[in-house]
């Protein structure tokens, strides 16, 4: 038989083999090569996550066949922060010799059977045949103070924190990818305390799992409605912020009213989550950011509808003010999301206020002032949050555009008997009053509070002695309620 060639088929197959056996021994040595580099990393010369996953499933499977129940326990540790700092910002060489020479250290602490791994750029994971509980404490115990020790390089002297997470074969998980896990939940543990280790236990397995939980939630909640229904799951509430213009025995009166507008969440299994327990998880992730400019653009539009429908009016256009978390903050479009929200609505940039914490605004202060101006540039009034609490310098807070400054509660709570707090209240009434700053005391609940924050001069209150963050409708009632009793609230 012929092909379509015409060329006789034994003459065709032998040239072909002859070229498929030059091309099948080129990749076998590139196979091989491809193996080592997949075997080996290269700045420490240990085996890397490949040959962790193949030498971790042939040791379970040894254990099971020998029937031993000793078992191992499985470490994995992670340099921390201040190694990813030294990657950007120092020479690679720096990076290499340190990953180097924290391989070498644990390599020295290991005995026959151990066995170490270099998975990823900052992290390595250990199997320790036979040692856990007592055994394994001496091991640690020699591992930090070893791993704490700087790295001393041509003249530089660093010192790297390492966080190791632990886990035991077959108590924590018969799987391979069980035991991993469960010892990365405790690495991810002992990262966030701040722990040189953790050992694992379920409960930091439920706890992960209700942030993975939360999380999707979030995204959910923000995939599913869109930007505008957001709504449906997210709802804002209003605490008033008042200003006075006296101070009596049974009553204040009231200048103007303003509003803080704080997140709650009506979560569809959960019920209602206040900010404490979904801030956090999404700052850390991200979905702040979606989240903070959907809160804008409602305050934005709050506004305006509240506006047409002549509610909220106490003769004075209602100003509404709204807290940016720090990474939403830092993000490279806060301002345009500000201003988009203005122009979509037509709000004047006035009538908001953007709370922000001291951590946020002393972070990175050239950053921060950039930003500032350009809030500033909008019409809109920048407010410190939770003054007193961070690490602010008095001296740095006039290189910033601000308006307002937000005592913390915690100077208010006990203000009638700590003379500590009173020196320190009546320090920042003069020092706000000086530089010109519209000054509020948070967390307002005694009469007798606001009457001494009065005497030192301070004129903006909010808390519980005012009102509770309330719902839309109810807050309007407030407004309501103190125009018809004539500009007065009753302190009691
Ligand atoms: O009631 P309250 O529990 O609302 O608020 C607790 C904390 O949550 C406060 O520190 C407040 O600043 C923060 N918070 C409330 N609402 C929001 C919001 O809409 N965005 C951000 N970033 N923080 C908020
Ligand atoms: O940190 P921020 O100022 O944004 O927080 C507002 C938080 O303070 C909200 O959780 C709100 O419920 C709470 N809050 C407001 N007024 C009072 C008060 O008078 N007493 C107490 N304990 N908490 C208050
Ligand atoms: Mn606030």
């Amino acid at each position: 038989m012929n092909d379509i060639d015409g060329k006789p088929e034994t003459a065709l197959a032998a040239e072909d083999i002859s070229r498929l056996r030059n091309e099948n021994s080129r990749l076998v040595n590139r196979v091989a090569q491809l193996e080592r580099m997949l075997s080996l990393q290269p700045q420490t010369g240990l085996p890397t996550h490949f040959r962790l996953d193949l030498e971790l499933e042939e040791l379970i499977e040894d254990f099971r066949r020998r029937e031993d129940r000793g078992g191992f326990s499985l470490l994995i540790i992670q340099l921390g922060d201040n190694f990813a700092a030294i990657r950007k910002t120092l020479k690679s060489s720096v990076s290499e010799w340190i990953l180097y020479e924290t391989g070498c250290r644990i390599q020295s602490l290991l005995e026959p059977g151990d066995k170490l791994f270099h998975t990823h750029e900052n992290e390595f994971v250990l199997i320790l045949p036979g040692r856990k509980g007592r055994a394994l404490e001496g091991f640690l115990r020699r591992l930090i103070t070893l791993l704490d020790e700087p790295h001393i390089f041509s003249g530089l002297n660093v010192g790297i924190r390492a966080a190791t997470g632990a886990s035991y074969w077959p108590e924590h998980g018969e799987e391979r990818s069980a035991i991993l896990h469960r010892a990365d939940i405790a690495a991810g543990a002992a990262v966030e305390a701040r722990k040189s280790f953790v050992l694992f236990k379920p409960e930091l397995l439920r706890r992960a799992v209700e942030r993975v939980e939360l999380q999707n939630s979030i995204v959910k909640a923000l995939e599913s409605a869109g930007i505008d229904n957001l709504s449906e799951q997210f709802t804002l509430f209003f605490q008033p912020k008042v200003f006075a213009s006296s101070v009596g025995e049974e009553y204040m009166n009231i200048e103007r009213v303003e509003a803080e507008a704080l997140i709650r969440w009506r979560h569809p299994q959960k019920g209602f989550l206040g900010p404490d327990s979904f801030i956090p998880l999404a700052e850390e992730t991200g979905l702040i950011l979606p989240l903070g400019k959907w809160l804008i653009y409602q305050c934005a539009r709050r506004l305006v509808a509240w506006d047409a429908e002549g509610r909220a009016d106490l003769g004075i256009s209602l100003n509404l003010s709204v807290n940016m978390s720090a990474r939403q903050f830092r993000s490279q479009d806060a301002a345009d999301i500000i201003a988009s929200a203005l122009g979509t609505t037509g709000l004047a940039g006035e009538r908001l206020t953007v709370e922000l914490t001291e951590t946020s605004l002393f972070e990175d202060p050239e950053a921060t002032k950039k930003t500032l101006e350009r809030f500033s540039a909008l019409g809109v009034r920048i407010s410190v949050d939770d003054f007193g609490t961070g690490y602010s310098s008095l001296s740095h807070l006039h290189r910033f555009p601000l308006d307002e400054i937000k005592i913390d509660r915690l100077f208010i709570e006990n203000l009638d008997s700590n003379r500590q707090d009173k020196i320190i209240v009546s320090s920042l009434v003069s020092i706000a009053r000086g530089m010109g700053l519209t000054l509020v005391a948070e967390g307002v609940e005694k009469p007798e509070a606001l009457r001494m924050l009065w005497d030192m001069g301070c004129r903006g209150f909010q808390g519980f002695l005012i009102a509770k963050p309330l719902a839309a409708e109810d807050f309007l009632a407030f407004c309501d309620r103190v125009k018809a009793d004539g500009m007065r609230i009753r302190l009691e």
